[in-house]
């Protein structure tokens, strides 16, 4: 009889594939039963991969006004002093923020471009050209285009808390490379959640950092966790988890099933462009939700 994590099709590492399966496999083998995989030779095509240094991006776009995260600590999007606090979007020229990745300018901020909103169609239009505005073999598989396609690019100290999207994620590393932790959404019971009043990150004349709590706001259901320094005796369930780690270096992509919980780390200067489309809202959802009401009923009990 197959334990449980055998049924889940859980392994200790990440799989690695060499190569593209067809639309129908790699929905069998990957989609359908929700796990992560690590897939090199994906995009071997793409001139972005020879041509994206910082100096060819500070020729093609260094001039445009683009939004960057900045944040005292390299937390954007975290719990901080019981509030969830969002980092400042600041609009600078896109040579400035390079200034900084490269050294040429010293700041105690951290920077990070990181706005998900498509920011690689919507700032960065120019740069389509070197990649592919979806992954087809995904678009098949899924039926669907992508909502997103986010662009990424920032120091070594931004750090992206432990979260989930309702997104199938195919993570693509364009040069340095990405640390993920991940656990599969089976692990929620363990993971603990609270409702954080949101404040955002606002930097004074003197150059230090205030958060700024936007009280009529609603809360935000976030984790409070750091899976690199877990505090067990707080959060004692943890203790029963296992997380994944992997890293997915310079032409690689890391396909990140919906629902998984990942914190992400990264090499200085790394650049990355991740395609995200939309779950389907179908059992494995329904499970999902349930999993979570089932976790929040005995936690209030
Ligand atoms: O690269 C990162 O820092 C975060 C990536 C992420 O959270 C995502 O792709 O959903």
């Amino acid at each position: 009889m197959k334990d449980f994590a055998m049924l889940l099709a859980l392994t200790e590492a990440v799989p690695c594939l060499d190569g593209l399966q067809s639309p129908l496999e790699f929905y069998r083998e990957w989609v359908c039963p929700n796990r992560p995989c690590i897939i090199q030779n994906a995009f071997n095509h793409w001139p972005a991969l020879k041509k994206w240094t910082l100096a060819y991006l500070r020729e093609i776009v260094g001039s445009k006004v683009v939004s960057v995260a900045v944040t005292p600590n390299g937390y954007a999007d975290a719990v901080y002093q019981n509030l969830f606090v969002m980092p400042e979007e600041r609009q600078m020229p896109f040579s400035a923020f390079l200034d900084i990745v490269e050294k040429k300018v010293t700041s105690p901020s951290v920077f990070y471009v990181q706005k998900q909103c498509s920011n690689l169609t919507e700032e960065f239009p120019e740069l389509i050209g070197d990649v592919e505005p979806d992954i087809q073999w995904m678009s098949e598989t899924l039926g669907k285009n992508p909502d997103a396609v986010n662009f990424w690019l920032g120091e070594s100290t931004a750090v992206t808390s432990l979260h989930k999207d309702h997104y199938e994620n195919l993570y693509c590393v364009i040069s340095g490379e990405k640390h993920f932790l991940l656990h599969p959404p089976s692990d929620r019971p363990f993971i603990p959640y609270g409702l954080y009043s949101p404040a955002t990150y606002q930097i004074s004349e003197d150059g230090s950092f205030q958060v700024v709590e936007e009280p009529a706001a609603e809360k935000v259901p976030w984790i409070p966790l750091d899976p690199l320094n877990p505090d067990l005796e707080r959060y004692p369930e943890y203790a029963q988890t296992k997380p994944l780690r992997c890293t997915v270096r310079a032409g690689e992509m890391l396909y990140l099933p919906s629902l998984w919980f990942h914190h992400v780390q990264q090499s200085h200067g790394c650049i990355a462009l991740n395609y995200w489309y939309d779950m389907e809202y179908d059992l494995k959802y329904s499970y999902y939700q349930l999993l979570d009401s089932l976790t929040k009923a005995v936690t209030l009990a």
